[in-house]
């Protein structure tokens, strides 16, 4: 393999005739999207599946005997197994499609109410979206478990030492995102989930975040559960992954009861189908499964390995631009980060920078990012939240800066 600076280089301004959406124009100005920690663009690659498949294949999925139904079934199931090898599952049953991350979290959460009893603990990091969070409240209402938090620092860093107190033979779960969507940090996962099953508790990975940025090896990991979404990583909305091991899988009920999780269904009783089927009751998301699996492939194509580099060289030349603002301070500044920047101008609130560099034609996100806890945790309502994706550009950066500049002239 070629490992020379070469190599590792990309060329942005090819990879960015991928995205037709880059070449609107909003307020009369051509778009510039750093909201990709909202969601992420979708290359034509990814589109032409689409369309293709509501031209060619659609149809309902593991009913049909007629040619139709076998296609799209084999398209979908060829993107479970996709899925299965870009994230190192052993088995592709381990691989659950769901409608996103959200889904795949309440799936677990809803699966341990029979698991869990009053004398149990659960530990959440201080770094989560809500979706990590409220899940998991609900669990602990319903089984009067225990949720504990783990602390984090003035940096955006989870304080490892209060982790290591925290965990005791009554911690039966741990929830930690591997990337946090309000500020950056990439979480030492690794280490939590060792640490986690050295008193026995399962630890549940939140990747909507890191998929986009981070190809994670599941079974080198030995995480229990990971979910992710496919919107994140040039895929569509409305589908995501859970994997969970298989001991886990089969230890859990269902989450919903209906059409294709079954075995036999008689008034008196139903037994269920096996792994992956018991998870995925009704019509899925058929089209935006496979469509997942060509965002996977198209993310592949460009390769993680100089994804990364190059949106780390965007988050270090965007942290320096910005820092040299007068009053503006960054929120999470962790050794280990993505290419998220959060950040407040003194006395300004972030909704009205929001508002002035959309008038710019630049997009970013405003306010508590679904992290509440995160903007308690630092006294204020909410940030401004400007987050790169690999098609980004140096020169765009630039454009946010002299917009933040702007926006600060107008309105301190
Ligand atoms: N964060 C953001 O702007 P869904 O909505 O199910 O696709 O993903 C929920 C979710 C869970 N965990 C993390 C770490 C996330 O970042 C998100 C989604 C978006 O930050 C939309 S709120």
């Amino acid at each position: 393999m070629n490992n020379t600076i070469e190599h590792i280089k990309f060329n942005v301004d090819k990879i960015r005739e991928d995205f037709p959406i880059l070449n609107r124009k909003i307020n009369g100005k051509p778009l510039i999207y750093f909201d990709n920690a909202a969601t992420s663009q979708t290359p034509k690659q990814v589109i032409d599946v689409i369309v293709d498949y509501y031209s060619n294949y659609n149809a309902n999925i593991h009913r049909g005997v007629h040619t139709l139904s076998q296609e799209a079934t084999d398209l979908y199931e060829g993107a479970r197994l996709k899925l299965q090898n870009h994230f190192n599952a052993k088995h592709s049953y381990e691989i659950i499609l769901t409608s996103g991350t959200t889904h795949g979290l309440n799936l677990v959460a809803n699966g341990f109410s029979n698991l869990l009893d009053k004398n149990d603990e659960v530990l959440v990091s201080a770094l989560e979206h809500h979706s990590n969070i409220v899940p998991w409240q609900m669990l602990c209402e319903r089984t009067g478990a225990t949720l504990r938090v783990i602390p984090m620092n003035q940096e955006g860093e989870l304080i490892m030492s209060d982790y290591e107190g925290l965990l005791s033979e009554n911690t039966k779960l741990v929830f930690v995102n591997h990337i946090s969507n309000a500020l950056g940090t990439i979480n030492p996962i690794q280490d939590i989930i060792s640490k986690a099953h050295e008193v026995g508790a399962a630890v549940v990975v939140d990747g909507a975040q890191s998929c986009p940025h981070i190809k994670p090896d599941l079974q080198a990991l030995d995480v229990d559960f990971y979910v992710c979404g496919a919107h994140k990583m040039c895929g569509p909305t409305g589908v995501g992954m859970l994997y969970g091991k298989k001991e886990w899988l089969e230890k859990l009920p269902p989450y919903q009861g209906g059409g294709e999780m079954i075995d036999q269904v008689t008034f008196e009783k139903t037994t269920y189908a096996g792994l992956p089927h018991k998870f995925e009751a009704g019509t899925p998301n058929i089209c935006g499964g496979i469509a997942f699996g060509a965002a996977i492939d198209y993310m592949n194509d460009i390769g993680f390995d100089r994804i990364a580099p190059y949106e780390q060289e965007l988050l270090e030349y965007a942290t320096n631009q910005l820092s040299q603002i007068e009053g503006l301070k960054i929120y999470g500044t962790a050794k280990n980060k993505t290419s998220v920047i959060s950040f407040n101008i003194e006395g300004v609130h972030p909704y009205d920078i929001g508002t002035i560099l959309d008038k710019m034609g630049i997009a970013v996100r405003t306010g508590h990012h679904c992290a509440q806890p995160i903007m308690d945790y630092y006294k204020i309502p909410g940030t401004v939240r400007a987050s790169f994706a690999f098609y980004n550009t140096k020169a765009e950066i630039d454009a946010l800066v002299a917009g933040v500049k702007k926006a600060k002239m107008m309105l301190s």
